[in-house]
């Protein structure tokens, strides 16, 4: 019985690693907006990879870049913009209601 339940979590662990492999060309990250404040506010990625911000406040915030390159316009409490990364850099974005509210996503080349 117990080999049968470690083969089983063998099973279950190369069903894991299958995944996390097959996931590594391009990849979505979630930045959370919660408490007036972007969670990571630092968060770095590949050219390529896609960022979901999600508006976790009862608050209404935007996910606006300084230099305009992207803007998520108003999100509602629970609403989602995605916005995908193609060009190296470092892209600085505020929310535009409270601009106290700083974020940064830096890009890395593709490799
Ligand atoms: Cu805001």
């Amino acid at each position: 019985m117990k080999s049968i339940i470690s083969l089983f979590a063998a099973i279950a662990a190369i069903g894991l690693i299958g995944v996390q492999s097959a996931s590594t060309a391009q990849q979505t990250s979630v930045v959370h907006i919660a408490s007036f404040a972007f969670q990571p506010a630092n968060l770095t990625i590949n050219a390529g990879d896609t960022v979901t911000f999600v508006n976790d406040d009862q608050v209404a915030h935007t996910a606006t870049a300084t230099d305009k390159s992207f803007d998520s316009g108003n999100l509602d409490q629970n609403a989602k913009f995605s916005h995908r990364f193609d060009t190296a850099g470092t892209f600085n974005y505020i929310c535009s209601y409270h601009p106290m509210m700083k974020g940064t996503i830096t890009v890395k080349a593709a490799q």
